[in-house]
């Protein structure tokens, strides 16, 4: 019979996994996961609620690695509590093709919530899932039947303190007094120029007082390798129902290698041999690398707790299935992020083109919206301060407040953080969430965005006033470069819809897609109706079609949002046949099969591209022969209809820009 290891060795376990895999990487981090240790069997063996068996149990804890590049210690605890990671995963260490790559990325090895590494996002990811479990709480708790009634634990290092988005995050956090949110605070003094100077000389925060001004409760001065003390913490942070808490926990990065601990020199390199072996001597680990003893192993184990903790969830939704059969039903639904049966935006589509509105596309959205929200219950929606002008509110959004419930969250001027949230509410299930911004600051949230497109996120941004033709604001606030950019992110379909036609039809695409983050690039000036039959609108979906032909065309003009009217009035002036290509999406219409791209935009027909931004990206369309109308530079305040004048934006411009390539 073996017994389970003591927790000060299934600690060390996981200092030892952390130095040999490094090591064996030849890169890597073993500082972090060796300072937080014994936090982690706190946490890990102690408190939290989840089961390796099915990682997907809807009712886990979830945990959050903020500062990612310590991934050694969450891959080791995945390991060791039993989910499906098997060692020679942990041997292959940043390889090629394994499931632990240097930072951990959500959807390779399970029981990973969300991807980490660029600092800041993750705290920022845990605020939102808290949000997610805070909505789901109310929405779907009956009395007598807590469904939903999970934490939401965070580890975070300096780094991530001293990024601004964990202050927009955190911030947000305590004001929605989000008591389920648990973070722990690695306060290691250490970060990486610690190897060139002290802490002190760049990082003095009083970081107890800057959470408490954000209504957290703070319990501080936790030593952070005391196992006992830090389970003290966390029950007292479990029992905090109306404030999110921090435990601030004094580590000792390294802790443990004789002469590297306290080091910047421990935070992001091997220890080398001889320190390793000075390690094992000084925590008395005797074992060979990635050897863990039955008994720690066994201490380890969380399969059979998870197990039994996922049975009486079952139990109580069982409960809940009898008393409210169509709620169960229902929250199935959501958490697998599927449609309501019966749904289909079709309609949507029908009814712009049936009322040939000409109206600004970013109201043409607000339209959309609210045929949506009362449709799509898992639709939460909400703006950086910008409500008013994103036209994100539908009749049917309530405001989340601090009582939970409601499906619109007024984000505040927090641009980066609301795209982190969002990437949480995302990860947690249950939703899909939309926010709303002005496009020229997309560049404000624009890493939150890849992270969205990395882990195929269904978030959908509504970036409105999105060229020059919002006028007066001037060049700080006209977006020139952002379409372009934009579409140079992986993953990430971008829609600039000309009419209430195509933006019905972004929107669409936008909540039909499961495996990616939709930006829509809305105007915040009128654009007029396009009359289309319906073939012509059933191609919009393809992401560029051919809106106006004529017969033996000898050019096509390719224009998006507010161009498309340039383009078809060029096409009135010109004596020579010319073809008008709508082309909302570009992302989208690089995926269809090269006979529709070639009928669209046939091979050898010379192209003139229109769009009020750059005009490099359009070369890609257009060739180095064709032409671009556009503008690279920044633009000027005045009313948009001068704007678009004195930068070119008129049919004559491009009437002129198809002669210069047609011979
Ligand atoms: C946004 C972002 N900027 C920079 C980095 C590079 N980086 C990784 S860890 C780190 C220092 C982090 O310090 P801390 O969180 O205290 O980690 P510790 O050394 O204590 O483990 C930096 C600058 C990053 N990962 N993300
Ligand atoms: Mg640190």
């Amino acid at each position: 019979m073996i017994s389970p290891a003591p927790e000060r060795e299934m600690a060390d376990a996981l200092r030892a996994l952390a130095m040999d895999a490094v090591q064996a990487a030849n890169s890597g981090h073993p500082g972090m996961p060796m300072g937080m240790a014994e936090i982690a069997v706190a946490l890990w063996h102690r408190n939290l609620s989840h089961n390796p068996v099915n990682p997907a149990w809807a009712n886990r804890d979830r945990f959050v690695l903020s500062n990612g590049h310590g991934s050694m210690l969450l891959y080791s605890l995945l390991h060791l509590t039993g989910y499906d990671l098997p060692m020679a995963e942990l041997k292959r260490f940043r390889q090629l093709g394994s499931k632990t790559p240097g930072h951990p990325e959500h959807g390779l090895a399970p029981g990973i919530e969300t991807t980490t590494g660029p600092l800041g996002q993750g705290i920022s990811n845990a605020v939102g899932m808290a949000i997610a479990e805070k909505l789901l709480a109310a929405e779907f708790n009956r009395p007598g039947h807590e469904l939903v009634d999970h934490r939401t634990y965070a580890f975070l290092g300096d780094g991530c303190m001293m990024e601004g988005i964990s202050h927009e995050a955190c911030a947000l956090a305590g004001t929605l007094g989000l008591g389920k949110l648990i973070a722990v605070y690695d306060d290691n003094g250490i970060s990486i120029d610690s190897d060139k100077g002290n802490i002190v000389q760049w990082y003095t925060d009083d970081v107890r007082r800057r959470f408490e001004a954000y209504g957290w409760q703070v319990i501080a001065g936790v030593d952070g390798h005391d196992i006992e003390a830090m389970d003290r913490a966390l029950r007292k942070a479990k029992r905090e129902r109306t404030k999110p808490t921090l435990i601030c926990a004094k580590t000792v990065i390294g802790k443990g290698a004789p002469t590297k601990a306290n080091t910047g020199a421990a935070h992001g390199a091997p220890l080398g041999e001889k320190e390793i072996a000075a390690t094992r001597e000084a925590i008395g680990w005797q074992h060979p690398p990635f050897e863990v003893p039955d008994g720690v192993r066994l201490g380890w184990n969380a399969r059979e707790r998870g197990r039994r903790a996922e049975r009486r969830w079952q139990r109580v939704f069982k409960e809940y299935e009898k008393a409210h059969p169509d709620l169960a039903k229902e929250f199935l639904r959501r958490i697998k992020g599927d449609l309501p049966a019966g749904f289909s935006p079709a309609s949507l589509v029908q009814e712009a083109n049936q009322k040939g509105e000409t109206i600004a596309t970013r109201k043409a959205s607000q339209n959309t919206l609210e045929v949506l929200v009362p449709a799509l219950p898992e639709l939460v929606g909400g703006s950086a301060d910008l409500t008013g002008s994103n036209l994100t509110m539908a009749k049917a959004s309530k405001v989340i407040g601090k009582e939970g419930g409601g499906n619109y969250l007024f984000y505040g001027v927090r641009e980066f953080g609301m795209g982190a949230v969002m990437n949480g509410l995302a990860l947690h299930g249950g939703f899909i969430p939309y926010g709303g911004t002005f496009l020229v600051f997309s560049d404000y949230m624009r890493n939150s965005l890849r992270m969205a497109a990395l882990m195929g996120l269904r978030t959908i941004y509504v970036f409105t006033h999105d060229s020059l033709g919002l006028g007066e604001d001037g060049p700080t606030h006209q977006p020139v470069e952002h379409a372009a950019s934009l579409r140079m992110i992986p993953n990430l379909d971008v829609w600039r819809p000309c009419d209430t036609v195509e933006t019905a039809v972004a929107w669409a695409a936008a909540i039909l897609r499961k495996n990616g983050p939709t930006a829509l690039l809305l105007s915040r000036q009128n654009l007029p109706f396009e009359k289309r039959d319906e073939q012509v609108v059933n191609q919009i979906q393809r992401g560029g079609y051919v809106l106006s032909d004529a017969p033996g065309a000898r050019a096509a003009i390719i224009a998006t949002g507010s161009e498309v009217q340039l383009a078809l009035a060029a096409q009135k002036l010109l004596d020579i046949p010319v073809r008008v290509v709508s082309m909302p999406s570009t992302s989208v219409f690089d995926r269809q099969d090269e006979n529709y791209r070639n009928a669209v935009l046939p091979k050898g027909m010379p192209r003139v591209a229109i769009e009020a931004g750059v005009t490099d990206f359009w070369r890609k369309y257009v060739g180095l022969e064709g032409a671009v109308v556009g503008i690279d530079r920044f633009g000027e305040s005045a009313p948009a209809g001068d704007l678009f004048k004195h930068f070119g934006f008129t049919p004559e411009n491009v009437v002129k820009a198809v002669r210069s390539i047609v011979t």
